[in-house]
């Protein structure tokens, strides 16, 4: 059998199971709130053009309201000063959009310390026990932050210190850029950085080290409880938009059942 006939045999019988990995789009949508004196996104939104009525007696459609880095996105090199000569979301490879990805589960740390950050250690560890990152593939960062998704306040965590989320260190964000193998890291958080992030030396720098390699980020993802910890296909959709520094997305999961 053809080798695409062999894939879709294999979804409809449900050996490949398909998992979705994204954030549903609305409103309520959480989205990242950045202090004075810095701009911020606006909330995701349908503006009515027709629904049956006169200005469209038998179609119903909208205009999309969104900032590029909402709900499950992507994020382009050119979204950071350090990859301001990289790609745009819509310069990002298609053969880039299907990839292998690992899951690394530091939920119990997260549950006990919403500060928790990963570093080089937790990676080399993980890898003892389950072999290397994989090449040109994504690091899927666990921390059952998808949990907190339907409510803002809990998705940012936030007190009068700023927001309290997981990420990474500076010497891990360093090390995901130079040092491993894989095209991109992806969060269930807002951003790929911590909720402190602002005040590390640099700042943000999961978003200066690996959108400065040229590196992708993907965020808000869900449901990566459902995956194993290796052996997953993730398919990611950011839309082609020209210059644009980032996307939302589809992330779709495919996993093999034995
Ligand atoms: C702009 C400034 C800081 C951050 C972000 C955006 C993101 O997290 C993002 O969505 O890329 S931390
Ligand atoms: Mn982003």
């Amino acid at each position: 059998m053809p080798l695409l006939d062999q894939l879709i045999s294999a979804i409809r019988s449900a050996e490949i199971e398909v998992i979705d990995l994204t954030a549903r789009l609305e409103a309520e949508t959480p989205i990242i709130q950045l202090p004075p004196p810095f701009g911020n996104t606006v909330r995701f939104g349908l503006e009515e053009i027709s629904r049956y009525d006169d200005r469209g007696p038998a179609w119903y459609w909208n205009n999309i309201v969104t900032g590029e880095h909402t709900g499950t996105h992507f994020d382009a090199p050119v979204h950071w000063i350090t990859g301001r000569d990289g790609q745009d979301v819509s310069d990002v490879p298609v053969t880039s959009l299907i990839a292998p990805a690992v899951v690394l589960d530091f939920s119990e740390q997260a549950a006990a310390n919403p500060d928790f950050l990963l570093e080089p250690e937790h990676i080399k560890n993980w890898e003892s026990e389950h072999g290397s990152l994989p090449e040109g593939g994504w690091l899927l960062y666990r921390t059952g932050w998808d949990a907190r998704s339907g409510s803002q306040a809990e998705f940012l965590n936030a007190n009068e210190t700023g927001p309290h989320t997981p990420g990474v260190s500076v010497e891990c964000a360093r090390w995901l850029a130079d040092e491993a193998p894989i095209m991109g890291f992806g969060t269930e958080t807002v951003g790929t950085d911590a909720g402190t992030a602002h005040s590390f030396d640099p700042p943000f720098p999961c978003h200066a080290a690996l959108l400065g390699a040229g590196k992708y980020g993907l965020t808000q993802l869900q449901n990566l409880a459902s995956l194993p910890a290796t052996g997953a296909v993730l398919i990611t959709g950011p839309l082609p938009i020209v210059g644009g520094s980032g996307s939302p997305t589809r992330a779709i999961a495919l996993v093999e059942r034995s």
